[in-house]
Parts: structure tokens; sequence; C-alpha cells
């Protein structure tokens, strides 16, 4: 096992999964700029790591997973600050994660708010704790969900469930999340980092390149049209057939 650990992060990998904790408990793990750019370069650093099949992400502590921004931060920054800051993270931060080759699962073990599930909503798969709490409670302070909210959850749960929690702000219980489908499934709090291990490593057994072309195809159903779906569903079926693995796969198989 490897292990890294920053001021607002850690990593570890291990059989083929790299879980990465974000560690700022004091403040619910709450994104400030430094934790925010640590993740986009872990996104290109662990898509580029060849002991790396699928990345698990999940909050410190026992209370949550992310609550969003950093409101101590941004609340001392000007509009033009603000609007800088934006600009640069603009296309970047709102993908960082859900731009990365790899499958990666969010494991929300408390707190999930606004940022916070955005960041989720980035992720391939969320399994959820039982005590895990989620909303995008932007327009309550005068914003709307910036960083992939209003894209991401209508496409997840459908446009009329989305514009009412956004519209609301309200928050709602895991088991809201696992009927609503913002969550695939929920598990007991003292389960929930062996049922997202479990999950992350029946993915990572698979070969790679099956696992990189397959979520480029499922993802490519989101952007297109049918046909166009199938065709990317092509594209990604070649560079399988071109490389040996399916040959190794398929040896026990033959006579
Ligand atoms: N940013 C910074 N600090 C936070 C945050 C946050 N998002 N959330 C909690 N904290 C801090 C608290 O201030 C507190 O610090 P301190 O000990 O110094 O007072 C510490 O974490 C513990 O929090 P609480 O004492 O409040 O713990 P509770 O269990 O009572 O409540 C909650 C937990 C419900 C999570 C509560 O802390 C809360 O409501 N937090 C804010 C959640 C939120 O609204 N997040 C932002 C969502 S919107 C977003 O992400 C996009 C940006 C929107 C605005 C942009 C403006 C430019």
């Amino acid at each position: 096992m490897t292990a890294t650990v920053t001021d607002v992060k850690t990593i570890k990998i291990e059989q083929g999964v790299a879980l990465v904790t974000l560690t700022r408990p004091h403040v619910m793990n709450a994104l400030n700029i430094q934790l925010r750019e640590e993740i986009m370069q872990l996104a290109r650093d662990l898509d580029a790591n060849p002991d790396v099949n699928v990345i698990v992400i999940t909050g410190a502590g026992d209370k949550a997973f992310c609550a969003g921004a950093d409101l101590k931060e941004r609340g001392k920054r000007t509009p033009d600050e603000l609007y800088n800051e934006r600009r640069f993270f603009r296309g970047k931060w709102v993908n960082a994660v859900a731009s990365m080759a790899k499958p990666t699962i969010a494991a929300i073990n408390g707190y999930c708010l606004g940022g916070g599930l955005e960041l989720a909503l980035q992720c391939d798969l969320r399994l959820a704790s039982d005590n895990a709490r989620f909303g995008l409670p932007e327009v309550t302070l005068g914003f709307l969900p910036g960083a992939g909210g209003t894209q991401r959850l209508p496409r997840e749960i459908g446009v009329q469930k989305a514009k009412e929690l956004i519209l609301t702000g309200r928050t709602f219980d895991a088991h809201e999340a696992e009927r609503l489908g913002v969550v695939l499934r929920v598990v007991p709090q003292a389960q929930l980092m062996l049922a997202a291990t479990e999950l992350a490593r029946a993915i990572a057994k698979n070969p790679r390149m099956s696992l990189i072309q397959a979520k480029l195809a499922i993802n490519a159903s989101q952007e297109t049209m049918l046909s166009g779906g199938l065709q990317a569903e092509n594209e990604a079926w070649i560079p399988c057939l071109l490389s040996d693995v399916w040959k190794e796969k398929l040896q026990r198989f033959q006579d």
C-alpha cells in the first residue's frame, strides 16, 4: 500500500483502488481553493497511475463527506476575486473528477451539501451512509448551484425533482437520496467504507482498458442521440479489440 498525505487530503492506494479522503474535518471537509486545486491535480495523476483502476472519494471524520464551498474563505473575497477565480476554475473544476477516464465512487459519510454534492455528482457511483444528508442550498444563499449541479442533478433524477430540490434548497436524508436515484445504495455508517471498497474492488479487478472504454461509451449515451451513442460505443470497442487482454481472458474457453 502507498499513502500520500497533504494538509487537505490523504490518498491510499491498495489492490487497484485509490482511496482519497478529504481531510478538513474542522470545517466539514469544505472545499477551499487548495483542496479544489489538489483534487484537480490528483484527478490527472490518478488517471495516469498504472497502480490505480478505480478511485473512491470520501470525507474525514463521521460528520461530513463535504459541506460544500468553504464559506469562511469565500466570505472574505471580493466579487472581483470571486469572478476571476471562477473564470480560472470554470470548465476545470466542474469536470475535474467527471472527466477522469477511470471509474470513480463517492462514499458519502455525512453532510453532502452544495459543492460537496456537486463533487459527488461528478463521480460515477455514489454510496451513502445512513446518516448522510444531502442538499443544494445555494439558492438560499443568493446563488445557484454553479459547479455542475443544475446540469448533473436533472440528468440523474429528472428535471422536475431537480427543480424542487434546487429551488427550495431543502436538505434530504440518505433514504430519500436513494429513492430519488441521487445515490445507488444506503448502508449503515459503520459499513460504508467496506461497501465502497468491495464495490471498488469488484470493478478494479476487471481489465483497465475495458473499464475506461465502457465508461467512455456510457458517458456518450448522455451527450448524444442514439445513433451517435452507438457510434461512440463502436469506437470505444475497437481499442479493446486491439488490446491483447481479451485473448488472455478467452484462453480458458479454447479447446
Ligand atoms: N464552509 C466553511 N466552514 C464550514 C462549512 C462550509 N461550507 N460548513 C461547516 N463549516 C464549519 C462551521 O462554521 C463550524 O466551524 P466553527 O467550529 O469554526 O464554528 C464547523 O464547520 C462545524 O460546523 P457546525 O458547528 O455548523 O456543525 P453542525 O453540525 O451544527 O452543522 C452543517 C453542520 C449543517 C453542515 C452546517 O455547518 C452548515 O449548514 N454548513 C454550511 C453548509 C452550506 O451551506 N454549504 C455551502 C453550500 S453552497 C456551495 O457549496 C456553493 C457556494 C455558494 C456561495 C458562494 C458565495 C460566493
